[in-house]
């Protein structure tokens, strides 16, 4: 036991911490942890910050618990987790956009619309949809594409017009899996799980005097819709594309073989100005 009398700055943080230290020595002895159990959890964490895999593995094993909680009575669209691969200051850009993209971008174009509205209905003219996902084969530009051969690559800030529409285009994500050359993935490995997440578009909608919402949207088909490594797919996310083979379509929209639609309103709940 810590017996030092300490002069209290932050109740919040001895509460929550003293808390968490608590709940370790229970856990520790409960299943009367050994020293070389307690070892290999330092080194495995070392190893996680060296190869700076903190944030993925907070976000796999905890972050839809804090989604959970810290939006309890949540009045919007449903929020699901952020996750460990967002950068702040993507291009700005108004609707319709085109995100960036190389030349060469892989799979198959994607037109994602819709409106975002106040939770009372009124449509958010200007509103903010930072936008960021994983390209066709799985991998997010700045992490898993270096930043300097593709900077901000299918990541940006796309205002909606006057009316609360939102048009980007993009491409249509893969699943992506948990690295497995990283700690987080021989992790999952070890527990004899798969390190898959289901497809899936990630999104941070902002509108002065609204919360911020952020969430993911997924596609439907995928294989792993219902068995998220990281356990935040909820039913209300899911959707399907339109896939358009016409080849007058296509050329009409100035693509040069199929492309898909997908359509999603979103919801901003109004925030009531604190009390002074
Ligand atoms: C992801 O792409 C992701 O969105 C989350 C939440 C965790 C790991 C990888
Ligand atoms: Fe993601």
């Amino acid at each position: 036991m810590n017996t030092q009398k300490r002069e209290v700055r932050n109740p919040r943080l001895n509460r929550v911490f003293d808390d968490l230290v608590d709940t370790l020595r229970n856990f520790i002895r409960k299943h009367n942890l050994t020293y070389e159990e307690y070892h290999r959890a330092i080194a495995f964490l070392a190893e996680a910050g060296e190869k700076g895999e903190i944030p993925l593995l907070m976000d796999v094993f905890l972050e839809v618990t804090v989604d959970d909680v810290d939006h309890r009575g949540w009045a919007g669209t449903e929020t699901t987790v952020e996750g460990p691969y967002y950068v702040p200051n993507a291009p700005e850009m108004a609707s319709p956009a085109v995100v960036p993209h190389r030349a060469n971008e892989p799979g198959e174009p994607l037109i994602f619309s819709g409106t975002i509205r106040s939770s009372d209905g009124v449509p958010l003219a200007g509103a903010i949809l930072d936008f960021w996902q994983s390209d066709a084969e799985g991998r997010y530009s700045h992490f898993n594409i270096p930043e300097a051969e593709a900077p901000f690559n299918l990541r940006a800030r796309v205002k909606a017009d006057q009316n609360g529409r939102y048009e980007l285009q993009t491409w249509v994500p893969a699943a992506y899996e948990i690295p497995k050359a990283g700690p987080t993935g021989a992790l999952i490995k070890a527990l004899g799980g798969h390190p898959w997440r289901p497809a899936h578009l990630h999104v941070r909608l902002t509108h002065p005097g609204h919360a911020t919402l952020t969430t993911q949207v997924f596609l439907k088909d995928d294989p792993w819709i219902e068995s998220d490594v990281v356990g935040a797919v909820k039913s209300s996310l899911i959707r399907g594309t339109t896939r358009t083979t016409d080849p007058a379509e296509i050329r009409r929209r100035g693509f040069s073989g199929p492309f898909h639609t997908l359509e999603y309103d979103f919801v901003l709940p109004r925030q009531m100005a604190k009390a002074a």
